[in-house]
């Protein structure tokens, strides 16, 4: 009888703090009067890493929004707070002590994003008194299954191949079977440095609301001591919030995106960027909505096709690429060391304090914004910390901790394959090493640099260029067999011993006084 009053058959789905989309494959199907939905701020979320404050009042104030949102479409839902005591330390035990209070005949949940939280509830799940059902995310195009059949029998994975697939299965710039303007990829178009610019346009900002305002305090009490400045908060924390954010991209700063891609320029953190990948993750927007509006914009002649296919490469390419990268890894793609790096992160990537001009830029950004741009990630602080043999295990952890954007399973093949070499060539051909050349061509930093770009040893020369070598020579048992860095290795041995060991002791020097750069 008591039983029966209180619905002992309703499911329990669980939301996870980047699953806030009303389409979520845990949602669906269900009834609102037959389940409950829950949802919880934890401190094992809150803590794996020392989470940006910035990214933690965006999720937790997503998350309340997005309860809110779902309490008006009528589910009910139990909402934990992260300072309320009675809230449990992780997820799966919140759901345990959910589970005891009985009522409840299966758990629901959208399969976690990161492998931790898979298998934490699979773990759990085993001691659980009734079954969990775990359902795919269908918010991306390739299911893992999908992904795992195009890479199977591959010699070599190619993003570039993939990408082609999914513009065939999305028809997204397609004419029949044909791409839009007889090319698949316009990156060639793509490559410009940015000027100070008359325009410059800015991602949507918004005021934060009584709820936002709640969680500022909140994080700033509880998580005071985080990584990152929490004032000036500015992001949407709403599905409407995040498309008046798409809107303003597509018309203000869309046409430029493809030109300046690559471009870094001072006091300027966004350039022609979107700022949507914090929207997208976590699940205010779908990554095919977004690229069908963009679509649009080349096809009512707003944009040009450089920009709209270069940014639609970056989601239904590379984003999607990655995490199929991430889930065909074995166990432990984390813990990869290629290069057998071992240096510790210099401080001054939480502090922002260095005299390299680029990399206090791209750090101080991210403090501020809990943003930087792919190529201030890729080629300013990855850069930095592959040529210096800094531990990727530690790299990464910074990089998932902070920026807003985020979560393991985009920001790992990111971190330890791209941008380390960590995985030894798995996800990239090559790594993206370069010395302060490449810096100094895409960006304003070097002319406003304590070092010199020009010098290339010795006391005021840009540490990246003696890096560079100390660096290929430093892994030459690893990459000397690279096709691709051949020419630098043959331009290495044409050099004069007096110039190679300038270089070496150069690069020494700067390794041995890596905390007072
Ligand atoms: P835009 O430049 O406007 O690009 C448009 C969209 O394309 C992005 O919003 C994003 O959804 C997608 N995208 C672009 N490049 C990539 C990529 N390489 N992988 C996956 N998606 C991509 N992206 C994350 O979403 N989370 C991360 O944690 C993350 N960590 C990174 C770490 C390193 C070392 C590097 C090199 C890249 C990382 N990226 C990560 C990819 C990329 O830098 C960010 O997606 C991008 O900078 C987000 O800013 P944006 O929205 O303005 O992107
Ligand atoms: C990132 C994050 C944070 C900071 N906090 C929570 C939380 O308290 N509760 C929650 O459900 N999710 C949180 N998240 C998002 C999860 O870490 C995310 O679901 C996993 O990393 C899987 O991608
Ligand atoms: Fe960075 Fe070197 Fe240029 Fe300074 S000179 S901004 S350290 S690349």
């Amino acid at each position: 009888m008591q039983s029966s009053e209180q619905g002992h058959d309703k499911d329990l789905i669980v939301i996870l703090g980047d699953q806030l989309s009303e389409d979520i494959s845990s949602l669906q199907g269900r009834s609102p009067a037959r389940s409950v939905v829950l949802m919880a701020e934890v401190r094992e979320e809150a803590g794996y890493v020392w989470h940006h404050k910035k990214k933690l009042a965006f999720v937790f104030s997503a998350m309340r929004h997005f309860a809110e949102r779902l309490r008006r479409a009528g589910w009910t839902v139990l909402y934990r707070a992260l300072a309320d005591p009675a809230t449990r330390a992780s997820l799966t035990e919140e759901v345990s002590a959910v589970l005891a209070a009985g009522g409840f005949g299966r758990v629901v949940m959208t399969e976690a994003g990161e492998t931790r939280l898979k298998q934490a509830f699979e773990r759990a799940s085993a001691d659980w008194p009734v079954p969990l059902e775990i359902c795919a995310d269908a918010r991306f195009l390739a299911s893992h299954e999908a992904f795992a059949q195009w890479a199977e029998g591959r010699k070599q994975l190619r993003m570039e191949y993939f990408y082609r697939e999914m513009r065939r299965k999305t028809g997204l710039l397609m004419q029949a079977d044909q791409p839009e303007g007889g090319q698949w990829n316009f990156d060639a178009d793509n490559r410009k440095a940015a000027k100070a610019d008359l325009f410059m346009p800015q991602p949507a900002r918004f005021v934060p609301d009584a709820i936002t305002q709640e969680v500022l305090e909140m994080v700033e009490r509880e998580r005071g001591d985080h990584f990152g400045i929490l004032e000036g908060f500015w992001f949407a924390v709403t599905r409407e919030e995040a498309l008046v954010a798409l809107e303003q991209f597509a018309s203000e700063a869309l046409p430029r995106f493809g030109d300046y891609q690559d471009a870094m320029l001072s006091g300027e953190p966004f350039l022609y960027h979107s700022v949507l990948a914090q929207y997208i993750n976590i699940g205010l927007l779908g990554p095919l909505e977004v690229c069908r509006r963009v679509e649009r914009a080349y096809y009512e002649g707003d944009a040009p096709l450089n920009a709209v296919e270069g940014f639609i490469r970056q989601i239904i390419g590379w984003r999607e690429y990655m995490r199929g990268i991430y889930w065909l890894s074995p166990e432990g793609y984390t813990d990869q060391n290629h290069l057998g790096a071992q240096r510790d992160l210099p401080q001054f990537y939480w502090t922002g304090e260095t005299s390299m001009a680029c990399l206090a830029a791209a750090i101080g950004q991210t403090r501020q914004e809990a943003y930087a741009h792919h190529i201030q990630r890729l080629m300013v602080t990855g850069n930095f910390a592959m040529l210096a043999g800094i531990d990727p295990k530690q790299v990464h952890e910074w990089y998932l901790a902070v920026y807003a954007d985020a979560y393991e399973w985009v920001e790992a093949p990111n971190v330890i394959g791209m941008s380390q070499f960590a995985d030894g060539g798995f996800l990239g051909s090559k790594p993206y090493a370069s010395s302060g050349n490449y810096i100094n061509k895409m960006s304003d930093y070097c002319a406003g640099c304590t070092y010199s770009v020009s010098q290339k040893t010795g006391e005021g020369a840009c540490p990246f260029n003696a890096l560079y070598w100390d660096f290929l020579v430093r892994n030459e048992g690893q990459l000397r067999g690279n096709p691709r860095l051949g020419q630098m290795y043959a331009t290495w041995g044409r050099m004069s011993e007096t110039k190679q060991r300038d270089y070496l002791e150069s690069a020494a020097k700067i390794l041995a006084a890596i905390e007072t750069l």
